[in-house]
């Protein structure tokens, strides 16, 4: 069995709804922010010095990184179908989106999705990073055209890892002018897996930005 490492409020969520929707049996161990400063406990860093949520105990590897734990559990700790098979014609998309997620869309909206909590930011720093918000919800909105799920039309990891990103920008209106990716958004929070996730590791954000 792995053991997840659970911070609340956190990318950790994402885990959980994984394992819940992927039948993959987890302990859990959970921890809370510091009031202050946000950050994880000094415990997390017992389980890896990085102290980062997700943090996951699996095969005798103590693993992060949201897309490989996805990409990993899907594949050897579960019947595989959250994932998209190596021979299917939409293989390399799944990787692309899963990892795209973390990858291209996590430095410019975390920021921009915590600096309203922290003061806000420099308007150089704000031109530039709402603009590669803009290009990459553009980006998303066209993609998601005509479609329920990002690809192989079925729920995978990747729309798993994508709604992280996009519950940041939920909280700050910002799916409201852009019809697919709300309505996106709409059907993945009302699966029954994240009213799950949600039950058992609290919600995904601390606070709505106002
Ligand atoms: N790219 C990493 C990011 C991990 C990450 O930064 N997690 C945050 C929670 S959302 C965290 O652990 N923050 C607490 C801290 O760094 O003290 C992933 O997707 O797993």
């Amino acid at each position: 069995m792995i053991k997840l490492h659970h911070l609340g409020y956190s990318r950790s969520s994402r885990i959980i709804w994984l394992c819940e929707e992927g039948g993959i049996e987890y302990e859990m161990i959970s921890y809370q922010r510091d009031p202050k400063t946000r950050r994880s406990p000094p415990e997390l860093a017992d389980a890896h010095r990085l102290a980062k949520a997700p943090t996951v105990e699996v095969d005798g590897h103590v693993m992060v990184e949201s897309g490989a734990i996805i990409e990993y559990l899907v594949e050897k700790h579960s019947d595989g179908a959250l994932g998209v098979a190596p021979d299917h014609p939409e293989r390399a998309k799944y990787l692309e989106w899963l990892h795209f997620a973390e990858g291209t869309m996590g430095m410019s909206f975390i920021i921009t999705g915590i600096a309203p909590m922290l003061g806000g930011l420099p308007d150089v720093m704000n031109g530039f990073l709402n603009a590669e918000v803009e290009k990459l919800m553009d980006h998303l909105e066209a993609e998601l055209e005509g479609k329920d799920f990002i690809v192989a039309d079925k729920f995978t990891g990747a729309d798993i890892n994508l709604h992280y990103m996009l519950e940041g920008r939920s909280a700050l209106g910002q799916l409201e002018s852009r019809p697919n990716c709300k309505r996106y958004f709409d059907a993945l929070v009302a699966r029954p897996g994240y009213q799950k996730t949600v039950e058992l590791g609290g919600p995904v954000l601390m606070t709505r930005p106002s």
